[in-house]
């Protein structure tokens, strides 16, 4: 690979943010998701004087497009694409398009996907380099270098591809421990006010790195092996920096009024999480949601996360049948300890939004009825309902890969990955698709009298698992409905932003209200 040399002028970077899902591939057009990761790598690299700009691909995009839209962005020396798992197909067309607008360009790629499987990624046509596990510091390392001639091929966490086709694996650069080092992340290297988030008054905040849990869909597990030490892995700012963190985004946008912590586990450690919201009462005090493991909460805790604004909760309930969850899930939290921490957040008018995987391998139909049922016992306020998706290299995708469930070919963009006899296609987006539903109706049959209750939920498991139940047809029919409603909420928040906070404002006080 032939070196390239800036002669001592600082480099320009170009970010490539394949910012678009399944879901919203075709239709989005403006918004788009905040990165922490980009972000902070841009701050360190402005840090290091280099020149760095975003190009924030909001839907799919075709080879004219991309073409034009990289075009129009100018010069660059470094291209680096973020590429998420699901995202690697269209980043290597995108990839092979980048190098034929600009051939000598340097092509590097990071996140999670070449964290993962960083061989496949460097193996891609017009791939010059992969960064395995956290970027900033080897992003600078890399643009110091080449800005000052000198041989980058070494620079720890990156992986390059050499002139004979030899791929180079650099050892990867250990972990710090004080994310304090960090510099507040460049907010300013996306378009902010125009955000998905900004446009109803919310920040999506990270403020951590990682997870020392172990569950066995999440490529946590797997992110933090690379590293030497890989113990310090779950990190926080601290107390004191997470603050200055907020403070600096409030006062460039001051129109926040919601903090959404995408943190992974936010009391991860419930030392730093008592510290921290003590502070944050006192020195911020907006409403804010964030994720919250059950296992390691007292009520103590949730009196003061109500104190300090958490108007609501996200927690990973994940499936309803405890068998799954601690044989399969590698989640170790039984019924009643998910049931007695809700009724916390109820005591103290915290509203809850539940995530639940269905089509787990080995699971079926009976088994995601008792996470509906769950659902509705702990009285969740919202519940996400997500297909099972086997990423490459967790525990749970080897189970299911060696389990047969995994079909030969291409299997991503399939809506139900996994193909298991005992839990067909039609009955898995059945689920997926009337989940809130049922929840609904199985509220309802626990408030009831114990008798009538009874006899109310004989019935709807037998709407739910009935032989004759025309799950194709009621599938078709919720799609056309979820279309409609997803069309319209965009809308909303395209159009009339306004208007969509005042009603979520409005759906949360009476949330709360009812929680109370
Ligand atoms: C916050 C978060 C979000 C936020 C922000 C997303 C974002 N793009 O940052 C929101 C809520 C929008 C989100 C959405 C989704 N997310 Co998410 N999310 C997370 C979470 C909890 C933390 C990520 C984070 O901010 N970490 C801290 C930052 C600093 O680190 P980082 O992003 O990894 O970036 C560093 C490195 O990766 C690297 N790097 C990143 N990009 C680049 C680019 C270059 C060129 C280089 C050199 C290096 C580099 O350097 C960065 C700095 O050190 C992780 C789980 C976790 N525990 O990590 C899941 C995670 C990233 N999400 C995931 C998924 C699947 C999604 C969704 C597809 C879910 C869905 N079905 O809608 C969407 C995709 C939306 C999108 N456009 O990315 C998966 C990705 C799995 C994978 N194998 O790719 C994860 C890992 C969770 C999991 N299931 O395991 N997510
Ligand atoms: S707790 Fe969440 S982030 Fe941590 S390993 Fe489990 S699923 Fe992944």
């Amino acid at each position: 690979m032939e070196l390239k040399n800036l002669h001592g002028r600082k480099a320009r970077m170009l970010l490539v943010y394949p910012d678009y899902t399944d879901r919203d591939c075709a239709r989005k057009t403006s918004g788009g998701n905040y990165s922490e990761g980009l972000a902070s790598i841009s701050a360190v690299l402005k840090q290091g004087g280099h020149h760095v700009e975003l190009l924030h691909l909001l839907n799919l995009h075709t080879e004219e497009d991309f073409k034009q839209r990289l075009r129009d962005k100018g010069e660059f020396d470094i291209i680096g694409f973020s590429i998420r798992t699901t995202a690697f197909p269209d980043c290597q067309k995108y990839i092979k398009w980048t190098k034929e607008v600009c051939p000598d360009v340097f092509v590097i790629c990071g996140s999670y996907h070449c964290t993962l499987v960083p061989d496949e990624v460097l193996a891609v046509d017009g791939v010059d380099c992969v960064c395995v596990g956290d970027g900033e510091y080897p992003e600078l390392e890399l643009c110091d270098k080449m800005s000052a001639g000198e041989d980058y091929t070494n620079v720890q966490s990156l992986y390059f591809k050499m002139d004979d086709g030899s791929f180079k694996h650099n050892p990867i650069a250990p972990l710090f421990a004080d994310l304090d080092r960090i510099p507040i992340p460049d907010f300013d290297l996306f378009d902010y006010d125009n955000l998905e988030s900004s446009k109803v008054n919310t920040a999506i905040v990270v403020v951590s790195r990682g997870c020392f849990y172990n569950c066995t869909y999440c490529g946590n597990g797997n992110f933090r092996k690379v590293y030497p030490n890989k113990k310090i892995y779950a990190r926080f700012r601290s107390p004191e920096n997470a603050i200055l963190y907020l403070k600096t985004l409030l006062a460039k946008h001051p129109y926040i009024k919601f903090i959404n912590f995408r943190d992974a586990i936010f009391n991860m450690f419930p030392d730093w999480f008592d510290k921290f919201i003590d502070m944050y009462t006192k020195e911020i005090g907006l409403p804010c949601t964030g994720n919250i493991r059950f296992d390691i909460l007292t009520e103590e805790t949730v009196k003061k996360m109500k104190a300090a604004g958490f108007y609501t909760i996200d927690m990973g309930l994940e499936s309803g049948d405890q068998e799954m969850r601690f044989k399969y899930l590698r989640r170790y939290q039984t019924d009643e300890m998910i049931i007695r921490c809700s009724n916390w957040f109820h005591k103290y008018g915290i509203s809850q939004l539940t995530y639940n995987i269905i089509g787990l391998p080995f699971e079926d139909i009976h088994r995601a009825l008792k996470t509906i049922k769950l659902n509705a016992r702990i009285k969740s306020d919202r519940t996400i309902p997500n297909i099972f998706y086997p990423y490459e290299g967790t525990p749970l995708y080897e189970i299911s890969k060696e389990a047969g469930f995994i079909p030969e070919g291409d299997f991503t963009q399939r809506r139900v990955p996994l193909v298991q006899p005992q839990f067909p296609e039609e009955q898995v987006l059945f689920i997926e698709a009337y989940f809130m539903h049922f929840v609904r109706r199985y509220k309802w049959a626990y408030a009831m009298p114990k008798a009538i209750g009874g006899v109310y939920e004989k019935w709807l498991d037998h709407r739910v698992t009935g032989k004759h139940v025309p799950y194709k047809q009621l599938v078709w029919l919720h799609d056309r409905y979820a279309n409609a409603r997803n069309h319209l909420k965009d809308f909303l928040v395209n159009n009339m932003p306004k208007l969509y906070v005042k009603l979520r404002m409005i759906k949360h006080h009476k949330r709360a209200q009812k929680n109370a």
